[in-house]
């Protein structure tokens, strides 16, 4: 069976990450919305750097939990043809086993020169002095608002020929993850949510499960 499953800062919740629009979420000071475009990061490069400094370090205090450990034994199984892609920019996932992660928002992991595109290990603290080996600036390797997210020609292909597509742990709010749902029903794919509370796009998928990720993800890989 050729599955795609997405997933949100919501499978990442009882790691202890927090989350983007939950209550107290990252994205609750209107300024965080500031840091997430190439504007706010042109205007405050140190704030940037600093936001995802703390959240670089949050997510090494942070474990896998049950649910990244379910999705990656999925990946395991004969039967199942899994496309695992995230919005998540952390490596729990990884962590947790799962190979082939494709994150189509990128990864703080990693830097990214803004002259040249080359990409290196990001160090535990970027600053403005952060430099790439041609000399040019470096940028968190992540996918801002307005910026065109990675692998969409793969994400797509894998959604056209979804036997199912599950989305987990995500507001859908932001597009074009937001829209992956009716793509693959579009396509013929059942669909399932597995959110804490229906999400923004709920009623486009064809069934649900509420509650924990630790307890609903698996659940349903069992
Ligand atoms: C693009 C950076 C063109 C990395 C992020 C109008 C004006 C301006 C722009 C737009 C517009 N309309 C549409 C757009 C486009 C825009 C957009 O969607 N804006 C929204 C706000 C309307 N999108 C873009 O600009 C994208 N680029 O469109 O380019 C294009 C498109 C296609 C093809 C070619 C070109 C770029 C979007 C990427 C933006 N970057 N972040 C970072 O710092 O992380 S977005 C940010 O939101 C994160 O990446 C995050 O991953 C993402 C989504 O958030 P969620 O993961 O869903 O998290 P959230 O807190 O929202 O929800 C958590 C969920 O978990 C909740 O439902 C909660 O109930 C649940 N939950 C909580 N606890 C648990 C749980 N579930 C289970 N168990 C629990 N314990
Ligand atoms: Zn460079």
């Amino acid at each position: 069976m050729r599955i795609v499953i997405l997933t949100g800062a919501g499978i990442s919740a009882e790691s202890g990450m927090g989350t983007f629009r939950d209550k107290g979420g990252l994205w609750e000071n209107p300024d965080l919305m500031k840091l997430a475009t190439p504007e706010g990061f042109a205007a405050d490069p140190a704030a940037v750097h600093a936001w995802y400094n703390m959240r670089r370090a949050k997510v090494r205090s942070c474990q896998p939990n049950a649910a990244h450990v379910a999705l990656a034994a999925l990946q395991q199984d004969p039967r199942a043809e899994v496309t695992l892609v995230t919005q998540n920019v952390d490596d729990l996932h990884e962590r947790a086993g799962s190979h082939d992660v494709i994150h189509m928002h990128g990864t703080h992991l990693r830097a990214l020169c803004v002259d040249c595109g080359a990409r290196w290990p990001a160090p535990s603290q970027m600053t403005v002095d952060t430099r790439c080996a041609c000399g040019g600036a470096a940028r968190p390797d992540v996918v801002w608002f307005g910026e065109v997210p990675y692998h969409m020609d793969r994400v797509g292909a894998a959604l056209t020929q979804a036997d199912l597509f599950v989305a987990i742990g995500t507001s859908g709010v932001v597009y074009p993850a937001a829209g992956f749902v009716r793509v693959a029903r579009q396509a013929g794919a059942d669909t399932l949510e597995i959110n804490l509370a229906p999400s923004e796009r709920a009623t486009e998928f064809a069934r649900s499960a509420f509650g924990p990720a630790t307890q609903t993800v698996p659940a349903w890989v069992a």
